[in-house]
């Protein structure tokens, strides 16, 4: 049977037919589909893990335990998993072992452009790298194949455009892969220096080797013979885009199999093409290797490093003058900057602490509340990564203490960012001592990338019910005086702004937990639906006052303050109003 797949479909498609048993993931796009279709396989056991790190290694206990094994991360993801990556790479497998990094040229929603396919020297693992839904799908098969024939983890690297595209896959049956014995062999599965030493000497020795040989020899690395004018050296999504640009003009080698890249296919290729480009979005990965090699290419020199490629940039950068037939989409793309959505809980909280916005430095993550920096709010000084949100806190206070500048450090977190690394921010801040104010801002999911469910959720991945990890438990549990603890609800303004005082007030450590479900989460909509404000136009003065807190619920126009039907009745612009005119269903305050 055929359909029409996404990328990240076809992956889990793909990782189904494949006979995976276990497969772990941490939400972050373009990667969050996998994991969510991977779960709808009843024969494979899916998890969504509290980050990267732990998914990779449940899925490297897994592998040495004897089942396939499948871990799916956004790029920066495996920033947090590269520690049990590189020992992998020495320990190798028993089940195939599948790491999966979706990465993001473009940055549509990701807070760098890391070029992922640098991890696979660094950690000598071998790299596989499709470029639409139907390699999707036979390359995760190859890629479990490599894993268990070469004794390595596989990445299986994918951009966003793999990932979102469609394209027609065949469907095939489940082909089951039996979980292997697993008998105890130290050397191998215990990385102590003395064993280590032997792993590093057996990969650089036999595994690399052995790889660079299959690399000349796969069918995942192949050329395509046209006009022998041009050679284009190439992957991934570039491929597509390339043959869009030159069709038969030009001459391809397609790399599938992208760590260690084919170098005698290369030579060959690059010996009978007249001029050699290299198209790659982002790093020079393929170029540089080429140019070692000492083979003359056109790379970098012509084509972007930054952003994502497609087949105009690639025209403009190569075709001459007269052969850039060149359209343009005449659409006027009205711009939607980013903001909090109507309803959304982190509001009231952001709107409490912008009183105190010159008086504090506010240190952010990544989710939605990095919108809280968004004007009229404008709360958020930095945001790194995930987890800084506390511990670059901390950092800044100890220098606001030595340089004496009498500035309050408002740390944020959401809660699914809380599990995934800032318990440990949270615990040095009490080990290592800090008077900064941490707000945890607990929606009850995982909003930013689509409502994945977390530990605090009480529910996994399919839906079934799980032990509910509760935040003021944990809060208390490492030793935040209670006192020091409030738990509010942010739609609440008095009790908002009371607990905001006390903590911008306080000499200590002080925790501030809001307690608010995203107003998106459709059992949330379902039981909203119909509460709404309104203005009163005989009341309203139009001193603006409902527009500071920043709803794209409420406009001015045409002299008049308006609320659309995008509210939910959260009533946070009805507490802020001086003049008592905006009414809740109906009735006034
Ligand atoms: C290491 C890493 N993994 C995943 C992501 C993708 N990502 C961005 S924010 C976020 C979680 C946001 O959830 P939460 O902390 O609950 O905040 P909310 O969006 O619900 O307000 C995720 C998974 C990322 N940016 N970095």
């Amino acid at each position: 049977m055929k359909k029409l797949l996404t990328g990240n479909e076809a992956i889990a498609r793909g990782a189904y037919e494949a006979g995976c048993l276990i497969a772990c993931a941490y939400p972050g796009t373009p990667s969050t589909e996998i994991l969510e279709n991977v779960s709808q396989y009843e024969e494979i056991r899916s998890e969504w893990s509290t980050n990267e790190k732990v998914a990779l290694e449940v899925a490297s206990g897994a592998s040495i335990a004897g089942a396939r094994s499948l871990v799916a991360m956004k790029h920066v993801g495996l920033n947090v998993a590269a520690d049990p990556m590189f020992t992998m790479a020495y320990e190798g497998v028993n089940g195939g072992l599948v790491i999966i990094t979706a990465d993001e040229p473009g940055m549509h929603s990701s807070q760098n452009e890391q070029d992922n396919r640098l991890y696979a020297p660094h950690a000598k693992v071998a790299m596989v790298e499709p470029a639409d839904s139907k390699e999707c799908k036979d390359f995760i098969k190859h890629a479990f194949e490599i894993s268990e024939t070469y004794d390595t983890p596989v990445i299986f690297r994918v951009t966003t455009r793999v990932c979102h595209s469609k394209g027609i896959v065949e469907l095939e049956e489940r082909k089951e892969a039996t979980i292997k014995e697993y008998t105890k062999d130290i050397k191998k599965y215990i990385m102590v220096p003395a064993n280590s030493k032997v792993k590093h000497v057996e990969i650089e020795n036999e595994r690399l080797p052995r790889l660079r040989k299959y690399s000349n020899t796969t069918p995942l690395n192949r050329i395509e013979w046209g006009d022998k004018k041009v050679g284009i050296i190439t992957s991934g999504i570039s491929y597509l885009h390339a043959k869009e640009v030159f069709g038969d003009k030009a001459s391809y080698l397609k790399i599938g199999f992208s760590y260690p890249l084919p170098d005698r296919l290369i030579r060959e290729f690059a010996d009978e093409v007249e001029t050699l480009y290299i198209i790659e979005e982002n790093d020079p990965y393929i170029e540089s290797f080429v140019k070692a090699m000492g083979i003359e290419c056109i790379g970098k020199e012509l084509i972007p490093i930054c952003g994502e490629l497609s087949p105009g940039i690639i025209r403009q950068a190569i075709l001459k003058e007269e052969e850039k037939e060149s359209y343009e989409v005449d659409i006027n793309v009205p711009a939607r900057p980013p903001a909090l959505c109507a309803g959304c809980p982190h509001r009231g909280i952001f709107y409490a602490v912008s009183k105190y916005k010159d008086k504090i430095i506010s240190t952010s993550d990544i989710g939605c509340y990095t919108l809280g920096m968004a004007p009229p709010l404008g709360v958020g000084d930095i945001s790194i990564c995930m987890g800084a949100g506390i511990t670059a806190g901390i950092g800044f206070d100890r220098v606001n203490q030595m340089a004496d500048r009498d500035k309050k450090v408002f740390g944020f977190i959401g809660d699914s960012t809380f599990f995934h690394s800032g318990i440990t921010g949270l615990i040095d801040a009490v080990y290592n001592g800090t008077n900064m104010v941490i707000v945890i801002l607990d929606n009850r999911i995982t909003a930013m990338t689509g409502h994945q469910e977390n530990p605090g959720t009480g529910k996994n991945i399919v839906g079934q019910e799980t032990p509910m990890v509760d935040i003021e438990s944990i809060v208390k549990a490492v030793g935040v005086k209670e006192e020091n603890i409030r738990v509010i609800d942010p739609y609440d303004l008095d009790e908002t702004n009371k607990a905001v005082k006390e903590a911008y007030e306080s000499e200590e450590l002080f925790v501030i937990i809001t307690k608010q479900p995203c107003a998106l989460i459709k059992d949330i909509q379902r039981e909203r639906r119909g509460l709404h404000c309104e203005i009163d136009q005989d009341k309203c003065r139009k001193c603006k006052t409902c527009l500071r807190i920043g709803c794209p619920a409420i406009s001015f126009k045409d002299n008049v303050v308006s609320i659309d039907n995008q509210c939910n009745g959260c009533t946070v612009c009805l507490q802020v109003c001086p003049f008592n005119a905006i009414e809740f269903n109906g009735e006034s305050r």
